[in-house]
């Protein structure tokens, strides 16, 4: 079965418009490296943003860990996105209640909404997490991305688990189904019966806003090409850290996985020269995909 490119997944019907603009990204500047700028000072974050900018598609941040975040620093943050056409992705794994994770969300010292285009939450609450960020985040274009692995050694985010994270994003399904229908003209009785079906799932698809755009994961878990599969835990040498984290390489994450983003962050920042590091993880990401699309062929 030949594989879609990014470049090809961005045009889909029903791909979110930021998953779009990701893929675009991830094309023109042939890369589908994530920095993980965990740095503890705003001034060394913004260095990195600057530097490694024109290597990424995306920098993800923990903001929570900067000793001196201020508002003046997120702004900045975000004419670097601009500025090297970058998404930023803070990765405040929210897991509570709807309303709570809205408050978390838009407000506090950080208000995340206001500068990330990019957030994720665990899948423990139930839908309503989404439906809370949602809230928040659709009107402003956002996207979220939904844990449904983890890299760390012993983690409960396996098996049916992971499953049921990937079926709480079906709601996109559904308007996928029915383009499909349409364009491949199966008639008019199969997309009656269809939207039969639909209209049961209704009350579940108005808890699933089109606002998911992807996963974190250790491997491709859902066939359908919008959806933007993302993995930490990668290190151009296989092995771990003395508190369980456990790295892939970018060959097998990308190549043999199947996932499209790699998430790397000390494997760079611990480097000699985290320039040159960067650029070395664009390349074999590069290279592991293309080698993928190839071998679909
Ligand atoms: N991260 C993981 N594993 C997950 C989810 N998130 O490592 O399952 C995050 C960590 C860290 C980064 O919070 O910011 O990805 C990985 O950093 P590292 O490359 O330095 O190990």
């Amino acid at each position: 079965e030949q594989e879609l490119s990014y470049a090809d997944r961005a045009k889909l019907p029903n791909v979110h418009p930021l998953a779009t603009k990701l893929l675009n990204i991830m094309e023109a500047k042939q890369s589908n490296l994530c920095v993980s700028a965990d740095v503890t000072s705003s001034e060394e974050l913004l260095q990195l943003a600057d530097s490694l900018g024109p290597n990424i598609c995306m920098l993800k941040t923990h903001v929570d860990i900067l000793k001196d975040y201020t508002a003046t620093f997120s702004q900045k943050l975000q004419s670097l996105a601009e500025k090297h056409n970058f998404l930023i992705f803070e990765d405040r794994k929210f897991a509570d209640i709807g309303n709570t994770v809205k408050h978390q969300y838009e407000g506090g010292l950080y208000q995340i909404s206001s500068w990330s285009h990019i957030v994720n939450a665990h899948a423990v609450p139930g839908p309503g997490v989404v439906k809370g960020l949602s809230a928040v985040g659709k009107p402003l274009g956002r996207g979220c991305l939904l844990i449904a692995q983890m890299s760390s050694q012993g983690s409960l985010a396996t098996g049916e688990y992971t499953k049921a994270v990937v079926r709480m994003s079906v709601h996109f399904l559904s308007l996928y189904y029915i383009t499909l229908c349409v364009t491949h003209n199966l008639g008019f009785g199969f997309t009656a019966v269809y939207l039969c079906y639909l209209s049961l799932q209704l009350n579940m698809a108005e808890e699933q806003p089109d606002f998911v755009i992807g996963f974190i994961c250790g491997s491709k878990i859902s066939k359908k090409p919008e959806f933007i599969h993302m993995t930490p835990g990668v290190q151009m040498q296989a092995g771990g850290d003395a508190l369980g984290q456990q790295y892939a390489t970018p060959e097998e994450v990308l190549c043999n996985k199947g996932s499209d983003v790699i998430i790397v962050g000390r494997g760079i920042l611990e480097a000699p020269d985290r320039l040159k590091a960067a650029e070395s993880y664009r390349k074999s990401g590069w290279e592991a995909y293309t080698k993928r699309l190839g071998r679909s062929g």
